[in-house]
């Protein structure tokens, strides 16, 4: 057995029942192999072991009560996976699916990630199984603020720094803000997604769908072709599929089907994203009424069907294992060219092979969804001066970061004889920082 195989074996002793944990554990580890070869001083300091085993794991109780009386009690989770080149730092996703299984492979994800965008910034995650979906905002309050009540004593800017993920936008940031400041008595930027009149910074909130569409640009432009005329899928219809939707469109690609949880809309003519943003930013509400205020749109029940629709460009934005490998197939029976991930794991490990050896261009979450986190880093900087940045200076930072992690995991991918393979080229980029890192501090 090789020294990653090895590891793997004994993270999956070590941890059972922890399904997508396995899976990111496998996807990176294995792209590992020839970095580990190249440096036996990885192997004789243990830094696979080190690395794969979370710095800290937190599990606390959220006792809250709802608008019946009755008390509610939901599981909180922080793991603090890696802070060797930085604070931990990484989203909070509130869904009833959330588990330690899930928030670990999250945060074993999110430091490779992290290390991508260049800026000191370490790798975690955190959530809860409490579903926002149906609940008044007393009662997204009650949870919020019984969440930070014990997170509080954890995190910290300079220690770990949450933002958002699934189930946790603006207004739930809002909240977990109020109840830190409260507790802790500080007004510091110890979490990111803030709102602007207090810390927060401009384009973060469409940073992650903005940088999505860089990357791709970029990987379109160094092929001689563009966004221009592109027909695009895009999953999900939350935070990032609806800023990956509007950069897509202005640079001239035809966005034709959203979905969210229960159904998919298609609308060959173009998605109106004015109308999406209504139904799911201002109301709340569920995709199925774009169909029924659309004419062109139809509404299918169920999501998967929308990998069928005939695309150039696919880009998922919803959940982990969207895409597996019936829709894989069909997505290349339609002729795809580029699939870049906008959601953490969207693919399966099968649906990756496929494509790659399709010969899709792939660009993996790590390096495609890198700009949320990327701007989270730039608001840490604004809050540290004290100071604004104008939305077009971190617009442009923005697409700095995801052209430089374009070409650093193409150049990486070519430096280890896998040109064209982003997912190994991106595990490699993004590990020999934090790698590096982890033999300078030592056995710790
Ligand atoms: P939101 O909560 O804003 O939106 C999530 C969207 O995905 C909704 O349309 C939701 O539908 C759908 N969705 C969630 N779970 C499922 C499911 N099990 N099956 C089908 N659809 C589902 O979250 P974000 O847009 O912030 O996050 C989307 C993805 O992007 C996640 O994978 C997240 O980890 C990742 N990501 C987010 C970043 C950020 O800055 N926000 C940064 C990097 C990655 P419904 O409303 O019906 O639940
Ligand atoms: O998955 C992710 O990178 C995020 N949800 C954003 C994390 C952050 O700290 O901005």
């Amino acid at each position: 057995m090789t020294y990653v195989e090895r590891v793997l074996d004994e993270l999956k002793k070590k941890n059972p029942n922890e399904p997508e944990f396995h899976q990111a554990a496998t996807e990176i580890l294995t792209s590992l192999e020839p970095v580990v070869e190249k440096h036996p001083e990885y192997e004789a300091n243990g830094l696979l072991e080190r690395f794969v085993e979370p710095e800290r794991v937190i599990m606390f109780r959220v006792p809250w009560i709802d608008d019946n009386g009755k008390v509610q009690v939901n599981k909180g989770y922080r793991v603090e996976f890696n802070s060797a080149i930085g604070p931990y730092k990484g989203g909070l996703r509130f869904h009833p699916t959330v588990n330690l299984s899930i928030i670990k492979f999250l945060g074993f994800e999110q430091i490779l990630k992290n290390s991508l965008t260049g800026l000191p910034i370490g790798g975690g995650k955190g959530g809860s199984d409490f579903d926002p979906k149906g609940k008044s905002d007393r009662e997204v309050m009650a949870f919020c603020q019984s969440f930070m009540t014990e997170l509080c004593r954890h995190i910290g800017p300079d220690t770990d720094v949450p933002a958002g993920d699934i189930g946790v936008g603006g207004r739930e940031i809002g909240y977990l803000f109020g109840q830190y400041k409260r507790i802790r008595d500080e007004h510091t930027g110890v979490l990111t997604g803030r709102g602007l009149s207090y810390g927060g910074s401009l384009a973060r909130t469409e940073a992650t769908g903005y940088g999505l569409v860089y990357i791709t640009e970029e990987a379109l432009k160094m092929r001689g072709d563009s966004f221009q005329g592109k027909t695009v899928v895009i999953s999900g219809s939350g935070n990032v599929a609806i800023y990956a939707c509007q950069k897509a469109q202005q640079l001239g690609a035809n966005v034709v089907a959203m979905y969210d949880s229960n159904g998919y809309v298609y609308d060959p003519e173009g998605i109106k994203l004015d109308i999406i943003q209504d139904i799911k930013e201002v109301k709340r509400g569920r995709i199925k009424e774009y169909a029924q205020r659309v004419k062109s749109a139809t509404y299918t029940e169920g999501c998967k069907g929308i990998w069928k629709i005939k695309c150039d460009i696919a880009l998922p934005c919803a959940t982990q294992n969207e895409i597996d490998l019936e829709s894989t197939k069909a997505l290349i029976a339609n002729g795809v060219k580029y699939v870049s991930e906008g959601a953490n794991m969207p693919s399966t490990l099968d649906a990756i092979d496929a494509f790659q050896k399709a010969g899709v261009v792939f660009i993996p979450a790590k390096a495609a969804n890198a700009g949320g986190v990327g701007v989270s880093a730039l608001e840490m900087a604004q809050s540290s001066q004290r100071i604004f940045w104008t939305f077009e200076e971190v617009d442009s930072k923005l697409k700095n970061i995801m052209v430089n992690i374009y070409h650093n995991m193409d150049d990486a991918a070519k430096e280890y004889g896998y040109e064209g393979n982003y997912v190994m080229g991106a595990n490699i980029a993004g590990f020999m920082k934090v790698a590096d890192a982890m033999m300078a501090h030592g056995i710790v």
